[in-house]
């Protein structure tokens, strides 16, 4: 059972942690932080397969950001024993499908068969992960264009999506605003509303979390590591 994705689907509010900095310490520092939930984030950060690895033995419940949503990428993510993904800039249902067929195995979806021979299947001693991992693995999607809003209900609607997570930074770029515009601000709390009312998870990466839980969100990233560490070092330096 994938606990995370349980969480998600019984409407559960977690408050989470976006890992930047690489290395398995770092990975483990994060875990042990007590937060509901982590994301290796590997769309800005290095995809380098053996170190999502490393991190996802230290942090195994970890969500793993894919740095981009191809079918490949999302196999490869799968095998190292990511449970759940985070996959950006998803514009359209086409393009939440394709993700989420390439999350799944035959007949429901495109996942090539190796977990016998990965991680995700213990190296092949765990012989049920076969046939558990079309309904543990967890899909989540981001949103974070105008096109994307545009076609919210449609990505929402697409079967197997859990998560449908607002991404401010790119979002108000595209918006050609800065993230703390009010346009940007009344996108995000509409976007909120129609996940939520679309019967998914709404997510958001929002440094004043409340704000967002009382908006509506559900999964709210809090800040990343490198973030933390950068305000907190230039602090004690001062
Ligand atoms: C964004 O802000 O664009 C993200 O992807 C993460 O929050
Ligand atoms: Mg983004």
């Amino acid at each position: 059972m994938n606990n995370l994705q349980q969480q998600v689907r019984g409407g559960a509010v977690l408050r989470g942690l976006w890992q930047n900095l690489p290395g398995p310490e770092a990975a483990e520092i994060a875990r042990n932080a007590g937060f509901d939930w982590l994301v290796i984030d590997g769309e800005h950060g290095a995809w380098a397969p053996a170190e999502i690895r490393a991190r996802l033995i230290a942090a195994p419940e970890a969500v793993v950001r894919v740095p981009v949503g191809e079918t490949w990428i999302l196999k490869q993510a799968l095998d190292l024993g990511a449970r759940t993904v985070l996959v950006p800039m998803v514009d359209t249902a086409e393009q939440a499908a394709e993700a989420v067929a390439a999350c799944r195995y035959p007949p429901d979806g495109v996942r090539g068969v190796g977990a016998m021979v990965a991680r995700a299947g213990g190296w092949g001693a765990d012989g049920g992960y076969l046939a558990r991992a079309n309904a543990e693995v967890s899909v989540w999607v981001q949103a974070e264009s105008r096109a994307a809003l545009t076609n919210l209900e449609a990505i929402c609607a697409t079967d197997g999506v859990d998560c449908v997570f607002i991404g401010p930074a790119d979002l108000a770029w595209d918006m050609g605003l800065r993230p703390d515009d009010p346009a940007v601000m009344d996108a995000m709390r509409d976007a909120i509303r129609r996940i939520d009312a679309a019967g998914c998870a709404p997510g958001i990466f929002a440094a004043d979390p409340e704000t967002w839980i009382d908006a509506g969100a559900r999964v709210v990233c809090m800040g990343s590591d490198a973030m933390v560490l950068t305000a907190g070092l230039a602090a004690l330096a001062r």
